[in-house]
């Protein structure tokens, strides 16, 4: 299909339609269209290409009566689209080219787009990586979520110190979407339920709209493309009049207010208190909105409603969307005249649950009393739900437990698969959080490693290893990364290493021109890059890091004329808002760049970085610039990662613990490959049942112990001793990451890092050897994997 005519595109064709909807869609002369007027026309261009495809995809699903994927998800990590779409349509050079014979330089077009950052992080932009491969295997799917008026939260440094301000993604027009005013269904809260000739009913209190947004994603190659659905919350009753007519203003927007609420902002996952009646209703919103959207499309088709687990699969991103189960067996009973056990039968068919943490704070629970009270008639199927699965396993775990209804229950009962995201974080699924219910369940759990996409995370954001890459061993490795194998026959080449140096030098230059101009901050190109991006968390232990820099800033000093390996700290990633620890953490990160990035002594061998608002565009420049991959959380913590499979896709080999997908990407990338070191997960375990661990391995640690009362005596706070009682009290008294117990050999092992640095050749081959074993971890292998297993679901040829 690749030919497509939707493909077949000239920079001229091209050209002449970007001009058409400068002048119609955007209502611009040319001599007077600013970049953002030569962005949409640019967007709008590339997304007419996309309609075909889609349209294609469509109706050959309906034709064929396919089985569709349908994926739940609070996040949608997409970050930019205009280049995704070039690459996945195969046309960036006749973009470039088009552009160019406007006048206009196509990546400044590019980078002027905000990113769509309506997520957190991993399970965010797992969910879009799962979207691109879905398109990418021809899997008819739909990913639905929420329309969030505002993404995550802008970061910023204020004296080193994290503020946050609204992000307003949509506050320009967004491209790529159509609006479908037409679709839209009411949702409903509160209320109560009466009962009626043995049938409940639910009188509720509250409705608004929920209204589809549908973006196209479009496949490799533009063969398939697929939609995600997001949901806008808007008023039933738009104004209300009879107040506005007695002169209360402010009332007559009640209605609107309420309703928009509910997609205004996406919540920070880790703050737990504020805002849970709002985060619970925008949970229900979507969920109930998408169920009713899958069921009319399934209705439409002339289906019966009995076979519904033959057409429809329904994938849970973590148990944000777990009242699904509830909503379904309510939709079934009530609408289809379902009997409570079939009902409850049917959902399980369809649903599929996935647990991305176990930490156990992370696991979703709600105060009874508000569940009971935002949706009363799904409070009582879920005690059916509950009834059921305690007389059919004789199990004692319940859903509804000390005034707490608790989510992670409800998904794993009443869903048929069960799913952990590494193979470490599977059997820790199976040990820990859910142990009694996989003893009821023995088979529910499986695992699916993570995977990444390798065209946004390689193809795209790398061109430089890209172009070496299909010079070495062809082309068609991003539709099919495990042929990245075929690179090993040439680690051993002189002339592919040097290029493949020379390829991660190019990155290193523009990540360094990039921090130029944005921070105005100069890099040291010829230094390694030691980065570690994620979400600022103390099981990441981004602490760790900071500290061992301090005890290698100490020994530098003490020691300056030694054969040191320079090298550049880099951190991104923002805390939680309401997560004082995480806000601490950044700001020592801060400080000690402050003190350490001006003292004359180390300046030329010791750099740390710190640019503020890491998002996926940032992730698409820091990653292939990255010497080394720091993936050091607690082991047993970190429930896969994905960064750790960008990283070492391209081309930076990790220092890291035992701990979620780290296990297996050593595995493949081969155990000389990869820095271990650390506590493994039992050994975590055992170590915490040891009274006082923490103050003893400071008190054996004189590295440690001075680098702490370093921080206490204020030498990076302006002498001021008490800036992080906090970080100190917790890592002498609580340390239940095991900072201080892993610490030794985490810096003893960053020495054995700068000794393999300096050995260029030694060093670029075990880069190579990491990209040509990561092909496993691409998410088309993922998704096939969940298509086989979970969903029965095929790919449509
Ligand atoms: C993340 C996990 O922390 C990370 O290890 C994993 O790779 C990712 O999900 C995707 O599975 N969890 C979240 C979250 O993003 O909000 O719990």
């Amino acid at each position: 299909m690749k030919d497509q005519d939707i493909t077949l595109v000239t920079a001229e064709t091209l050209r002449n339609e970007i001009l058409r909807h400068l002048k119609l869609s955007i209502g611009k002369d040319p001599s007077h269209a600013s970049l953002y007027d030569w962005r949409m026309s640019l967007s709008l261009a590339l997304r007419d290409r996309v309609v075909e495809p889609w349209f294609a995809s469509t109706r050959k699903t309906y034709e064929g009566k396919h089985k569709r994927v349908y994926y739940l998800s609070m996040e949608f990590l997409i970050g930019r689209l205009i280049e995704d779409v070039t690459i996945n349509l195969d046309v960036e050079e006749i973009a470039v080219q088009a552009m160019a014979d406007l006048g206009q330089d196509y990546y400044k077009v590019v980078v002027d787009e905000p990113d769509a950052a309506l997520g957190n992080g991993g399970l965010g932009r797992l969910a879009a990586c799962f979207m691109d491969s879905l398109a990418t295997l021809a899997i008819p799917a739909y990913g639905y979520g929420i329309r969030y008026e505002h993404g995550l939260f802008e970061q910023h440094f204020e004296g080193g110190q994290q503020t946050e301000s609204a992000e307003g993604w949509l506050a320009q027009r967004h491209a790529w979407e159509f609006e479908r005013p037409e679709v839209t269904y009411n949702i409903h809260f509160g209320g109560y339920v009466s009962e009626e000739n043995g049938k409940s009913n639910w009188n509720p209190a509250e409705t608004v709209l929920a209204s589809a947004y549908d973006t196209p994603i479009v496949g490799w190659k533009g063969q398939w493309a697929n939609t995600l659905r997001l949901w806008a919350a808007k008023p039933v009753k738009l104004f209300d009049l009879e107040s506005f007519n007695r002169g209360d203003y402010i009332g007559a927007n009640a209605p609107e207010r309420l309703a928009r609420t509910i997609s205004r902002v996406l919540y920070p996952d880790d703050t737990t208190q504020d805002g849970k009646e709002l985060r619970l209703k925008q949970e229900y919103f979507f969920t109930s909105a998408s169920i009713k959207d899958l069921l009319r499309r399934f209705l439409a088709e002339g289906n019966k409603i009995e076979d519904l687990h033959e057409h429809v699969a329904i994938q849970l991103n973590d148990t944000h969307p777990a009242i699904a189960g509830p909503e379904l067996v309510r939709l079934l009973i009530d609408k289809h005249d379902f009997n409570i056990d079939d009902a409850i039968e049917m959902a399980r068919k369809c649903l599929g649950y996935t647990n991305h943490t176990l930490l156990p704070e992370a696991l979703e629970r709600w105060p009874e009393d508000l569940f009971a009270r935002i949706l009363p008639r799904h409070h009582r199927i879920i005690q059916m739900i509950q009834d059921r699965h305690l007389s059919a396993t004789g199990s004692d775990i319940r859903i509804i437990e000390h005034g707490n209804v608790k989510m992670g229950e409800l998904a794993f009962i009443i869903a048929h698969s069960v799913n952990g995201v590494s193979a470490l974080h599977s059997e820790l699924v199976k040990e820990t959080v859910f142990a009694d219910l996989h003893k009821a369940y023995p088979s529910r759990i499986l695992n699916q490693t993570n995977g990444i996409t390798p065209r946004r995370w390689l193809y795209s954001c790398n061109p430089a290893l890209r172009n070496l890459i299909t010079d070495t061993i062809g082309s068609g490795w991003a539709a099919d990364l495990e042929r990245l194998q075929n690179l090993n026959a040439h680690l051993d080449d002189t002339g592919f290493l040097q290029a493949y140096a020379a390829a991660k030098t190019t990155n290193k230059v523009r990540l360094a021109k990039w921090l130029k101009d944005r921070n105005d901050v100069t890099l040291d190109t010829s230094a390694m890059f030691d980065v570690q991006i994620k979400r600022i968390h103390e099981y990441k232990r981004q602490h760790l890091n900071i500290l061992e820099t301090i005890a290698l800033w100490n020994e530098i000093r003490d020691n300056p004329t030694a054969n040191w390996t320079p090298r550049v700290k880099i951190f991104g990633g923002k805390a939680a808002p309401g997560y004082v620890l995480a806000k601490s953490i950044i700001r020592l990160i801060n400080d000690v760049a402050a003190t350490i990035n001006n003292d004359p002594v180390t300046k030329h061998l010791l750099q740390v970085v710190y640019p503020e608002n890491y998002n996926v565009s940032m992730a698409e420049v820091l990653i292939p610039a990255s010497d080394l991959s720091e993936q050091i959380s607690t082991a047993g913590k970190e429930a896969s990662g994905t960064g750790n499979m960008k990283l070492s896709l391209n081309g930076s080999p990790t220092i890291g613990t035992l701990d979620g997908a780290n296990v297996e990407i050593r595995d493949h990338v081969g155990h000389e490959n990869f820095f271990l070191f650390g506590l493994t997960a039992a050994e975590a375990q055992e170590k915490r049942t040891e009274h006082g661990y923490s103050r003893r391995a400071i008190e054996a640690s004189p590295r440690l112990s001075r680098v702490l009362g370093q921080i206490g005596a204020g030498v990076f706070s302006n002498g001021d001793h008490h800036r992080y009682s906090d970080i100190l009290h917790n890592l002498y008294e609580h340390d239940y990451f095991l900072v201080s117990c892993d610490f030794d050999e985490y810096f003893a092992k960053q020495r054995e890092v700068d000794a393999v640095y300096l050995d260029v050749n030694r060093w670029t081959r075990m880069a190579a050897a990491n990209t040509a074993g990561m092909g496993w971890f691409s998410a088309d292998r993922t998704i096939r994997s969940y298509a086989d297993q979970i969903w029965d679901a095929k790919s449509v040829t």
